[in-house]
């Protein structure tokens, strides 16, 4: 069935000689490694790509190949294309152009690359793998299937998204399969250190002093079973940081021995809005049902949600409470 959705993929793109390639805003390692990948792919095979993020990637990506090609601005957007890609977009609306996307004019529709659990499977194809660790694992898949050569560029680039994803190997999310393919793409010349430098030794003194801080903040609710922590805007802009700077602390949080159910992270950078990061490693929890109660989505044990209001402690709990405007 998958096997089939990939291979009439693959004939539309070879079909198809303008692409647009999308993923989601604030892209992580998985995001940016996945679009690169797939554009460094189907140039290779003479296309026309355009690749697409609402947000600027981070400094720290600018080892990977081409990363200058992705644009931010929607109006480098064309009206018509052959075919639209969207990566690890658990929904559409993660691309934050959802109207751009209904306007555009796709003559082969879109295709959905992707591994989050909810995706709804909005795409007129649709390559949705909620057991990979990766969306860049599963296109890995489809390079694999295609029969095209992965260079050394573009295996950096989707193990980018493999290291990213598993948190260097460590999260639930690491198996079989997403070893196997790590160590086809080192064999390929992946930059396994430079991808290290990059997303895991990276943190300075100043970041270290930031998760302090949100680690002497951490709540236990005894009933269930859950800690929570939370990390406001004055707290980056003490130490000079910027959002990026709390990228990782929820998985830390996930190092919490299973006698906790689950951990929440909740993060105050826009004043009246909360973010919520929701962890587990247990089996029998479910957190991207938690997360989808609060309007948000995810994984089984990685899921978020944005809520408005206002992030207090009260009675010894995090809580976030409705504002009146
Ligand atoms: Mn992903």
């Amino acid at each position: 069935m998958l096997e089939q959705e990939i291979q009439k993929l693959i004939s539309i793109i070879n079909k198809s000689q303008r692409i647009l390639l999308v993923t989601h805003r604030n892209p992580d390692g998985d995001a940016i490694g996945s679009i690169l990948a797939m554009q460094n792919f189907l140039i290779s095979l003479n296309k026309e790509v355009t690749s697409f993020c609402i947000t600027k990637p981070a400094e720290n990506f600018n080892y990977l190949q081409n990363i200058e090609d992705i644009k931010n601005d929607s109006e480098n957007l064309k009206n018509q294309y052959d075919l639209a890609i969207l990566l690890d977009c658990g929904d559409m609306g993660m691309t934050k152009i959802t109207n751009k996307l209904e306007e555009i004019k796709f003559k082969f529709g879109i295709a959905n690359i992707d591994h989050h659990h909810t995706n709804p499977k909005y795409g007129d194809i649709n390559i949705v793998i909620s057991k990979a660790s990766s969306t860049a694992e599963i296109i890995y898949q489809i390079m694999r299937i295609s029969h095209i050569k992965i260079t050394p560029s573009i295996a950096t680039a989707l193990l980018t998204g493999i290291v990213t994803d598993t948190g260097n190997f460590a999260y639930r999310s690491t198996t079989k399969q997403s070893i196997e393919t790590a160590s086809r793409l080192l064999s390929i010349g992946a930059d396994f250190e430079g991808i290290s430098k990059a997303h895991v030794y990276n943190k300075t003194i100043d970041i270290l002093k930031l998760w302090g801080i949100v680690m002497r903040r951490i709540a236990f609710n005894k009933e269930l079973k859950m800690v929570t922590t939370a990390l406001f805007k004055k707290d980056l802009e003490n130490l000079n940081l910027n959002e990026e700077a709390g990228e990782g602390i929820s998985n830390y949080l996930n190092n919490l021995s299973k006698k906790n159910k689950f951990s929440l992270l909740l993060k105050e950078y826009e004043t009246g809005k909360v973010k919520g990061s929701l962890r587990t490693t247990r089996d029998d929890i479910d957190v991207s049902t938690i997360a989808q109660k609060f309007g948000g989505g995810g994984h089984q044990k990685a899921a978020g949600f944005e809520v408005e209001g206002k992030l207090v402690f009260n009675n010894g709990q995090w809580q976030v409470i409705k504002t009146i405007k």
